[in-house]
């Protein structure tokens, strides 16, 4: 039966994180795959991480089945941590999901449970996984414009323009902060302007949130879903907790619908079919360790400590990067990278500079030009710096 098999297209990430690994060299730099790394270069687990587990394994009684749904702790304190109070619990339903990507999926299959000719509309550029997840729903989708490559900033007409063209009962995919891979988020003013766009052409916005706290802080990246959420009668989430807890490889994330009252029932019963039908129970472990640091004053305390320490690091690196860049080429068009937010910035390198960054100097990032800027440290950046001077002369 598997002659006919297709071959299944790598995700390119993955097969960049392979490709690194394998090669031998020293001082190769790693600006692929998106995850926090340290000065070090390593991705430690967090403190209030470990004192979370230890407080679990001390104090769990069992590890029997919970609900479809999770557990509710974790929930609850995931709709604070992303809505902030901004619309009442009696118009939240959640699932927890074995982290956001499986957060993305559910949301499009409870798309086309109840809309399967909706269509979805993502940003030109977008986290590579979008496209195939809405494929695999059986959803349609169209791109609208976002990053103005010259000012390195948000394509203000671009965008709206094509979001005029969005249908009532249309969903529009939007990142909640720190903009994979361009690293451009909306404003204050944006989110204002995208709330009433939506609204008034009768579409539902769809929050990616893979960042929260990367960016300007908790609070503020959550802003714009907050926004959305007080103003719009449904709005679609999904989270992650992969970046902001570190917890990577124990998958946690969680899908949520806000809708009218009315309705929460209802969509709580179809996320959870959803689980049933994909993996029934979601993972608990990560989930109950977010619980824990949430629900505990001193762990929560240092929990934000070290995600202010990750998120002050990166803005470090943007810094560093930018002026560098501007001394090695004698240009101003890197300053975006320090307006920019979050882990990635989309270079401006054609595929081919890109290939010969890899080849001739061993830095690795994706061949749109998107590098995880986590992945640089003091060492590094004059010479990234150089060496992309070099290939773009
Ligand atoms: N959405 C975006 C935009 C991402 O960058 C990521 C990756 O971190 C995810 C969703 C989902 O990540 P995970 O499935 O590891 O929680
Ligand atoms: O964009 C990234 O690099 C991260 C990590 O299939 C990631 O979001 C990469 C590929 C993938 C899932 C997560």
């Amino acid at each position: 039966m598997f002659e006919t098999l297709p071959k299944p297209k790598l995700d390119g990430i993955i097969a960049l994180m392979q490709a690194f690994a394998d090669d031998p060299r020293m001082g190769k730099i790693d600006l692929g795959v998106g995850v926090y790394r340290d000065e070090a270069g390593r991705t430690p687990v967090l403190e209030a991480v470990k004192a979370a587990e230890r407080r679990c394994v001390e104090t769990q009684e069992s590890k029997s089945y919970l609900a479809l749904a999770g557990d509710q702790a974790f929930l609850d304190v995931m709709e604070t941590l992303l809505l902030g109070g901004a619309v009442p619990s009696a118009r939240v339903a959640a699932v927890g999901t074995p982290g956001g990507t499986s957060a993305v999926r559910q949301i499009c299959e409870l798309i086309r449970s109840a809309r399967p000719e909706a269509v979805v509309w993502i940003s030109a550029q977008t986290w590579p996984n979008h496209a195939p997840l809405i494929a695999a729903a059986g959803l349609k989708m169209q791109p609208y414009r976002y990053l103005d490559r010259d000012s390195g900033g948000l394509d203000h007409l671009g965008m709206f323009a094509d979001l005029e063209q969005v249908a009532a009962g249309d969903v529009v995919l939007l990142h909640g902060c720190c903009h994979n891979p361009t690293g451009v988020d909306p404003s204050a003013q944006d989110w204002a302007e995208i709330a009433a766009l939506l609204e008034r052409r009768g579409a539902v916005p769809f929050v990616d949130m893979a960042y929260q706290g990367f960016g300007e802080g908790l609070d503020a990246d959550a802003g714009g879903l907050r926004h959305l959420s007080a103003r719009l009668p449904e709005v679609l989430v999904a989270a992650s907790c992969s970046k902001n807890f570190g917890l990577y490889r124990e998958r946690v994330g969680l899908a949520m619908a806000v809708v009218p009252e009315a309705l929460k029932a209802n969509l709580a019963a179809a996320l959870a079919g959803l689980n049933r039908q994909f993996f029934a129970f979601p993972p608990d472990h990560g989930g109950r360790v977010v619980s824990t640091i949430l629900g505990d004053t001193d762990l929560r305390r240092l929990w934000q400590d070290e995600l202010e320490t990750m998120r002050a690091r990166v803005a470090q690196n943007r810094q560093a990067l930018a002026q560098a860049l501007q001394a090695e080429t004698g240009s101003d068009r890197f300053d975006c990278i320090t307006t920019q937010r979050g882990m990635f910035s989309l270079l401006p390198l054609s595929p081919e500079q890109v290939a010969r960054l890899r080849a001739e100097h061993g830095i690795y990032m994706l061949g749109d030009g998107r590098a995880n800027l986590a992945g640089l440290n003091d060492f590094s950046i004059p010479v990234c710096a150089q060496a992309i001077a070099q290939v773009m002369r």
